[in-house]
C-alpha cells in the first residue's frame, strides 16, 4: 500500500520528498495504539478506555486520526471523544439492517445514551465497517464523562441535534430540493463545524467571538460534505441510496428514469453537466471557509481545520468534468499529493495559496471544455465561482507568503538533489563491494 503510494507520485519529484518526510517525521503519539497488542493497560485500569479510544480513533479514520492527534493538548482528547461519539452515530444512521423502530430510538436519545456507563451495541449489521467502535462503546463513555464539564455540554448537545436530523431523513425526509440537500449536509457535517467551534472556544484558545454566527461553521462542514457526496454518487447508487439533490439531477435525466441513468455511457454528456453543476454549488462555499480560517489565532487549530479543506479543493478539481464520477467511482488524489497539500496547509498564506492554485486550475479546465458539451451550461457559473474564490484571496493579499514559499522551495530541491547523490553513490558502493566480493571468490 505505502508502495503504491510512492509509485503513484514517480512523475511528481515534490510528493516523493513529501511522503518520506511525512513517514520520517510521525511522531510516536500517531501510532501508539493502532493495533490491538499495542493496548498495554489492563482491562480495570483506567488507562484501558484511554487506550482503546486511540486506537478506535486510528481504526476508524484515515483521514482525521493524525490531524486530531496533532492538536493543541488541551483540545487533543476532547475532539477525539467528540469524534467518536459522532461516529458511532453515524454508524447507526448508516446501517441499512437495522429496522426504523430500533434505529429511531437510538438516534434521537443519543444525547442520553452518551451518559449510560457500560452502554454498548452489538445488533450492527455485519458488513458495518465501524460496527466494532458500537460493540465496545462503553470505553468512549468512560472517557467522555472524564471530560470537563463544559465540553460534554458542547458535545451532548450537537450529537442531540444530529441525531434528530438524521432521524428526520431516516423517517422518510429525502433530499430533493437544494435546501434539503443543504439541511442534511448541515445535520452530518455542518454540525460538526459548529461543535468544533464550541470546543475550540471553551479551551480559550480561539476566541468566544468565533462562535457568534453559526453561518461559517456550517458552511465549513458542508463544504467537506459535499465533496465526499459527489465522490460517493456510485458507492452509494449500489447500496440503493442516493444524497444527490433531485431539483438538480432531475434537470439532467428523462422523466422517471432516476438518478441511476446517469451512470449509464449513453447518458455521459447529462452526466457531466450534472456533476458540474453541482461543482459550482460547491466552489459557492469556499470564500465562506476561507472567512471562517481567517478568525483562527492557533496554529495546531488552524492546520486542523486547513487540512481537510485544502483536500476538498483538490478533490472537486479532480472530480470535475470527470467521467471517472460515473465509471469507476471512488476517486481519490493520489496520497503524495494530499501528504504535500498538508505541509502547505501550515500557515494560513499557504492556505490561500492552494485555494488559489485549485481556483485557477478549474477555471483553465472549464475554459479549456467550452463548447464541448451541449447539455452544460455551467460555464458561467463555474467561471464566476473560480474568479469568486480568487477576488477573496487577492483582497486579503498573498503577496507576503510567496517569497517564503519560494524559499522553501529552493530548500526542498536541494534536499531533493542531496537525497538522490546520496541514493547514487550508495548504489555505487554496493555495485563496487559485490564486484570486490565477487573477484574474492574466484
Ligand atoms: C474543521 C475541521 C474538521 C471538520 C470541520 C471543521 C467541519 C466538519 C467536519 C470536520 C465534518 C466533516 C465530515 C465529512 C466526512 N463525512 C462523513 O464522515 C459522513 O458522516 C458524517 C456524520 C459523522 C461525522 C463524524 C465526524 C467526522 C469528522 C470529524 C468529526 C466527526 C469530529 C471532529 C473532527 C472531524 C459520512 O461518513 C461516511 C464515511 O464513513 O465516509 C456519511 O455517512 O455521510
Ligand atoms: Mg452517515
Amino acid at each position: 500500500m505505502a508502495t503504491a503510494a510512492f509509485t503513484a507520485s514517480l512523475g511528481h519529484p515534490s510528493e516523493i520528498y513529501a511522503l518520506l518526510k511525512y513517514k520520517l517525521t510521525t511522531s510516536d503519539a500517531v501510532t501508539k495504539y493502532t493495533t490491538l497488542e499495542s493496548i498495554t493497560a489492563k482491562k480495570d485500569s483506567p488507562e484501558y478506555s484511554y487506550q482503546m479510544c486511540y486506537y478506535f480513533l486510528n481504526k476508524t479514520s484515515r483521514s482525521f486520526a493524525r490531524v486530531i492527534q496533532e492538536l493543541h493538548p488541551e483540545l487533543c482528547h476532547p475532539v477525539c471523544i467528540f469524534y467518536l461519539t459522532l461516529r458511532g452515530l453515524d454508524t447507526i444512521e448508516d446501517d441499512m439492517t437495522l429496522d426504523n423502530k430500533v434505529k429511531l430510538p437510538l438516534l434521537r436519545g443519543f444525547d442520553k445514551i452518551m451518559y449510560k456507563k457500560g452502554w454498548t451495541f452489538k445488533e450492527s449489521g455485519p458488513n458495518e465497517k465501524d460496527r466494532i467502535l458500537l460493540v465496545d462503546y462503553d470505553v468512549v463513555i468512560t472517557e467522555f464523562l472524564k471530560l470537563k464539564p463544559k465540553y460534554q455540554v458542547v458535545i451532548a448537545n450537537i450529537a442531540k441535534r444530529m441525531g434528530n436530523g438524521m432521524a428526520d431523513f431516516c423517517e422518510g425526509k429525502k433530499v430533493k430540493t437544494v435546501a434539503d440537500y443543504d439541511l442534511y449536509c448541515h445535520y452530518v457535517a455542518g454540525l460538526v463545524g459548529i461543535g468544533l467551534t464550541g470546543l475550540f472556544s471553551e479551551s480559550g484558545l480561539e476566541s468566544a467571538s468565533l462562535t457568534e454566527s453559526e453561518y461559517l461553521q456550517n458552511r465549513m462542514g458542508l463544504f467537506l460534505q459535499k465533496v465526499n457526496i459527489i465522490k460517493d454518487y456510485l458507492e452509494d447508487w449500489k447500496d440503493g441510496r442516493s444524497f444527490w439533490p433531485e431539483e438538480i439531477w432531475g434537470k439532467y435525466v428523462w422523466e422517471n428514469a432516476g438518478l441511476g441513468s446517469l451512470s449509464k455511457p449513453e447518458n455521459i454528456n447529462d452526466a457531466l453537466a450534472c456533476l458540474n453543476e453541482l461543482c459550482v454549488n460547491v466552489l459557492k462555499l469556499a470564500p465562506d471557509c476561507l472567512e471562517y480560517m481567517a478568525k483562527l489565532k492557533e496554529p495546531s487549530v488552524l492546520h486542523f481545520c486547513a487540512i481537510p479543506q485544502v483536500m476538498a479543493i483538490a478533490s472537486i478539481a479532480l472530480f470535475f468534468n470527470n467521467n471517472v464520477v460515473f465509471t469507476k467511482g471512488g476517486l481519490k488524489i493520489r496520497r503524495g499529493l494530499a501528504v504535500k497539500l498538508i505541509y502547505e496547509a501550515t500557515t494560513f498564506d499557504g492556505v490561500k495559496e492552494v485555494f488559489k492554485k485549485y481556483a485557477l486550475d478549474i477555471a483553465r479546465q472549464n475554459s479549456l471544455r467550452v463548447g464541448k458539451n451541449p447539455k452544460d451550461e455551467s460555464f458561467m457559473p463555474i467561471s464566476e465561482a473560480c474568479s469568486d474564490i480568487v477576488r477573496w484571496i487577492n483582497k486579503h493579499d498573498v503577496v507576503a507568503g510567496t517569497n517564503k514559499k519560494k524559499e522553501r522551495e529552493r530548500q526542498e530541491f536541494i534536499a531533493m538533489i542531496v537525497m538522490a547523490l546520496v541514493g547514487a553513490i550508495t548504489s555505487f558502493c554496493m555495485i563496487q563491494f559485490f564486484k570486490w566480493v565477487k573477484t574474492w571468490e574466484a
